[in-house]
């Protein structure tokens, strides 16, 4: 069975650690976010391809759901002490190597598709990573400081302010004149199931889809697109999904978010048992919805929200 998952980072990795569990034998695809990419001391980092790198390479540190286990930050700490920063950004130093790694690639010409395919063979995620593009995108969120309106980087947005102000706007900055990376089309019209796993629907799912050519294609699919909502009880269960989709007009609901992404896109959507009253108003909005448990407690129960996706997937099959 080829699985094409549109992942961003700690939701989107967690999710699929749960899927091969449930399929073993699946063909995965995941094209992953690069929005929230950020160059620091002349290096590229992608937060959401080594997320899933890393996650699934067995090299993630578990509690954070981002960068390395057993992690110094020696580097880290000397940059400092040059008055280098920013500070607020936590690289550590086995971090490092994989950004070096990266942006040496990247200056000797190999586009980012190239490069994570070069890094993931040294992690054997056991699934075929690729950035949604080799160009640049990078999201940046409007705010509203002192009175005065300024545009952020996410990173910016999210680790340093912790999302503690409004976000006016979200803007994936390059989207617009960015393509699919090389393989991103092929996989979506070849899958036999396109899953939108509980990432953050405006700034990782969202993000990929701005991207020209990929919303569409996931449109014309003949996969079934099946999504599992961030959203639980009417809070994201991690992140700050709330703040960006107010930015955007959409109430921190699993019904809204389902809304949202569109009965053009969906054609199921799962909800956590203790949102199975708007079961009906999904349905209602054309999308096939179920309430079952979503909460990622350990990769079992994982596993079990990924089954009951692809469940159906099999009973929307057109
Ligand atoms: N998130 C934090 O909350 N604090 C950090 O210092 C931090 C550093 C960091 C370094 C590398 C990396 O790949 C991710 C990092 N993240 C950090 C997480 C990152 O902001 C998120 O993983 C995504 O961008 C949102 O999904």
């Amino acid at each position: 069975m080829r699985i094409v998952v549109l992942a961003g980072g700690i939701g989107g990795a967690r999710f699929l650690r749960g899927l091969k569990q449930a399929v073993p034998d699946a063909e995965i695809t995941v094209v992953g976010n690069t929005g929230d990419d950020i160059h620091l001391f002349g290096l590229k980092v992608c937060p959401d391809l080594d997320t899933v790198m890393y996650t699934l390479g067995g090299g993630i540190h578990e509690e954070q759901g981002w960068g390395r286990e057993g992690e110094t930050f020696a580097v880290k700490d000397e940059l400092a002490a040059y008055g280098v920063g920013p500070e607020w950004f936590g690289l550590g130093d086995k971090d490092f190597a994989t950004h070096i790694v990266r942006t040496q690639m990247l200056g000797a010409g190999y586009p980012l598709s190239a490069v994570t395919e070069a890094l993931c063979a040294r992690w054997q995620p056991g699934v075929r990573l690729l950035p949604m593009s080799d160009d640049r995108v990078e999201t940046h969120v409007a705010i509203e400081v002192d009175g005065e309106q300024r545009a952020v980087h996410f990173q910016e947005y999210w680790v340093k302010l912790r999302a503690s102000v409004d976000a006016k706007a979200v803007v994936a900055v390059g989207a617009e004149t960015a393509a699919p990376a090389p393989g991103v089309l092929e996989a979506i019209a070849a899958a036999d199931v396109i899953l939108f796993p509980p990432s953050n629907p405006v700034v990782s799912v969202g993000t990929i889809l701005a991207v020209p050519g990929i919303r569409e294609a996931v449109a014309a699919a003949p996969a079934p697109v099946v999504g599992l909502s961030p959203i639980v009880g009417d809070a994201p269960v991690r992140g700050m999904a709330d703040k960006v989709l107010a930015a955007v007009g959409v109430e921190s609901t699993a019904a809204a978010v389902a809304r949202h992404y569109g009965s053009g896109l969906l054609d199921g959507w799962l909800v956590d048992t203790v949102d199975a009253g708007s079961v009906a108003g999904v349905e209602a909005a054309g999308i096939a919805c179920r309430a079952v448990p979503l909460m990622m407690t350990d990769v079992d129960a994982t596993a079990a929200m990924a089954r009951a996706a692809l469940e159906l997937a099999e009973e929307v099959r057109g």
